[in-house]
């Protein structure tokens, strides 16, 4: 199993807009990662880097971390909680929001325009949805069902096509516990709006996301001296 973690601190740095604090990729060979209903086994993500730690902070769904991980055809979410209502499932007030085009002007921001990102796509428990709405509406399109392990129901796991959602590159992620965004933020600042916080995920190598750093880090140099 490869794992490479790919904080891209230079465009942080040079941005005053909604900032990513993580970029993640966590690469896995075919099918190493189970998520059958019947797995109950989290040894599979061994050596995957999870996005931040976040605090138990006493909401009915709580998060606490969140992985991503991909093979060829697949993506894997983990969801670990300090807290969950949902009796063994996942809930549907479990909102993970999946912005594929990396840009807030385009996807759902929440009914009060408090998202950090822009989401063209949403897992709602385990169902999976296209986004079809102008920006605060709630308009979405059935696409399919991720196929899950929810027991034990504080770290709960699931898959799902790639191509189901365009098969990205690289998206950005928050989740929260309620469909307008009272809830627990993941991360903090999930709902903090043009200027809130998310995390990254890629598919893409290391090598050229390094690249990239180096080029927002020149960017930033050159900024700055003018
Ligand atoms: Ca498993
Ligand atoms: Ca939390
Ligand atoms: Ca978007
Ligand atoms: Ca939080």
């Amino acid at each position: 199993m490869k794992l490479h973690i790919l904080p891209l601190l230079a465009s942080l740095a040079c941005s005053a807009h909604a900032a990513s604090v993580m970029t993640v990729s966590n690469p896995v060979s075919d099918n190493a990662i189970n998520t059958a209903a019947s797995n109950n086994d989290r040894s599979d993500w061994a050596g995957t880097i999870a996005f931040p730690t976040d605090a138990a902070e006493g909401d009915t769904i709580d998060f606490a971390s969140i992985t991503v991980a991909h093979d060829s055809a697949m993506f894997y979410v983990r969801e670990q909680l300090f807290a969950n209502n949902a009796s063994g499932f996942f809930s549907g007030d479990q909102l993970l929001l999946i912005d594929t085009d990396q840009s807030r002007s385009s996807g759902y921001r929440g009914a009060s325009d408090t998202f950090s990102i822009g989401a063209e796509y949403m897992l709602q428990g385990i169902s999976i949805f296209a986004y079809t709405g102008t920006g605060t509406d709630w308009g979405w399109n059935y696409l399919g069902a991720a196929v899950y392990d929810d027991f034990p129901i504080l770290d709960h796991e699931l898959s799902f096509a790639r191509s189901l959602i365009g098969n990205p590159t690289a998206f950005d992620l928050i989740a929260v516990s309620d469909y307008f965004g009272a809830g627990d933020a993941y991360v903090d600042g999930a709902n903090g709006g043009a200027s809130g916080s998310y995390v990254t995920y890629t598919t893409v190598p290391e090598p050229h996301a390094l690249l990239l750093g180096v080029a927002g880090i020149a960017a930033c140099i050159g900024r700055r001296r003018r």
